[in-house]
């Protein structure tokens, strides 16, 4: 598989264990590109989207009844081939998403899927066309209350045969006009255009079909999670549609809920690649497919302030949900948080890479890195804070970036924020997690503190 050249000196992964990776019945014998952590591989069987009064769980049971005729899967096994995750799906081969510094890997075969979509193609091929696929799924990513490095995924797609799909006028129509009944304002400026074409193979008219199909049904199902809720406060729903970038999809949409008074980005759709369709052997076939994020819907729905309470297993948060009911969490305590800085300078001409490129999408927010230099990926010094704190990081924030004028060497100042979910820390116990973040970051990843 060719990677960037850039990722050739980049700072090595937290230092795997000796032994090959035993998961789930198969052995997967290490290489450069295994990265898998203890934290992480601890998280492999919580199979939180089956416990029957998660929150997670009860939400996914919720979209599956709204989705009533869909076939409904829960994806039990993560490993998949890197293939499936990118390749099959269209990923360029320099796609950031593939980085080390991005992606869980075991070797450089097999990997942690990064999205739900790495299934979309073995399930087209089990002949399928309607089903809701949801799953645990795995990004290096930066630490903050919104991002964690499992996370929960769930698929969606409806696709019909070439006879099938006349009957999409009439099922839009019906679907328009139901949704036509609710407190909502839809808010689309999208147009076909050469950045977001409809596919040469399609007819325009079964496309522009199946595109006003998606559309009707998610927002029907964005209305129904947060209608009831956004209605109480007197106010019509907001939805916003944008247009987004995915390598299996065309159209694109990334779809938007006005929450909290902030845009809320909850999923992304469009239409299938018919290379997807054409691979499962279903090259006669057409539709739409969405992937959303459980934990963003979730968090607001519910009001779960921090995407680690997902896996508490104190019974003071498991006891406050009942399956079937979306009832506001009531925070049994907040303990005091701790923070420290710590300061350092990069390794001579290094360049720094930042957290937030998608997996699944379009990578924004990505720096570019020529070969030769070395890097620094914030996303490798968040791993090593979570190898060390686990769930007793809440948030690690850049708070100084500043080049020497003369020496040109750059240094970096980040706010490790320490707190526990269901106990307060004390300052000696903080100080020895920041001493060993401090001695590990240093001997791996070259750096020297200021
Ligand atoms: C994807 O993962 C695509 N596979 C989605 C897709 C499926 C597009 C099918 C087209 C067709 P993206 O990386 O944007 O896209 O993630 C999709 C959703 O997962 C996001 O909208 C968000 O709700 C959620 N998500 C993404 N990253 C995180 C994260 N770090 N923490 C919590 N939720 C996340
Ligand atoms: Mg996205």
């Amino acid at each position: 598989m060719p990677y960037p050249t850039s990722t050739a000196l980049r700072s090595p992964p937290a230092a795997p264990s000796r032994e090959p990776y035993k998961l789930y019945g198969q052995t997967y014998p290490l290489d450069t590109h295994s990265n898998l952590p203890p934290t992480i591989i601890s998280k492999l069987d919580r199979g939180l989207l089956t416990h029957p009064s998660h929150p997670l769980s009860i939400l996914r049971q919720i979209i599956q009844d709204h989705f009533a005729s869909a076939t409904s899967i829960v994806h039990p096994n993560p490993v998949v081939s890197v293939f499936q995750n990118f390749d099959e799906l269209g990923f360029p081969a320099d796609h950031p998403g593939r980085a080390v510094t991005d992606s869980y890997y075991l070797n450089k075969d097999y990997m942690l899927r990064a999205h739900t979509s790495a299934h979309e193609v073995e399930t087209y091929r089990s002949g399928l066309d309607h089903w809701l696929l949801s799953a645990d799924v795995y990004r290096r990513d930066e630490i903050d209350a919104s991002h964690y490095p499992v996370f929960h995924q769930m698929e969606g797609t409806h696709v019909w045969s070439e006879s099938e799909l006349d009957a999409l006028p009439a099922l839009n129509a019906k679907l328009a006009a139901d949704l036509a009944g609710c407190p909502l304002v839809i808010e689309d400026t999208t147009q076909i255009s050469p950045s977001n074409p409809y596919q040469p193979s399609h007819d325009p008219r079964h496309a522009a079909q199946i595109t006003q199909h998606l559309k009707h049904s998610l927002n029907s199902l964005i209305f129904r999670l947060f209608g009831g809720v956004a209605q109480s406060g007197g106010e019509p729903l907001r939805v916003r549609w944008i247009e987004a970038f995915f390598p299996f999809t065309t159209p694109s949409y990334e779809v938007e809920v006005w929450w909290g008074g902030e845009w809320l980005e909850l999923l992304g759709c469009g239409v299938v690649m018919q290379k997807t369709l054409d691979l499962a052997g279903q090259s006669h076939k057409s539709g739409w497919a969405f992937g959303l994020g459980l934990e963003r819907i979730a968090m607001v729905l519910y009001n779960i302030p921090d995407i680690r309470l997902f896996w508490s297993t104190d019974a003071r948060f498991l006891s406050q949900f009942k399956p079937g009911q979306i009832t506001q969490f009531k925070p049994y305590s907040k303990y005091p948080p701790c923070h420290k800085d710590m300061s350092f300078w990069l390794p001579e001409a290094t360049v720094a890479v930042e957290a937030g490129s998608e997996a699944g999408g379009a990578g924004e927010g990505v720096t570019k890195v020529e070969a030769g230099r070395r890097v620094f990926h914030e996303n490798d010094y968040c791993e090593i804070v979570r190898e060390v704190a686990g769930d007793l990081v809440e948030t690690v924030t850049l708070i100084d970036d500043f080049t020497h004028p003369k020496s040109k060497r750059q240094s970096k100042c980040y706010r490790l924020n320490y707190r526990s979910m269901d106990r307060s820390l004390s300052n000696e116990e903080v100080n020895a997690l920041q001493d060993q973040v401090q001695k590990r970051v240093v001997s791996e990843m070259g750096i020297e503190m200021r």
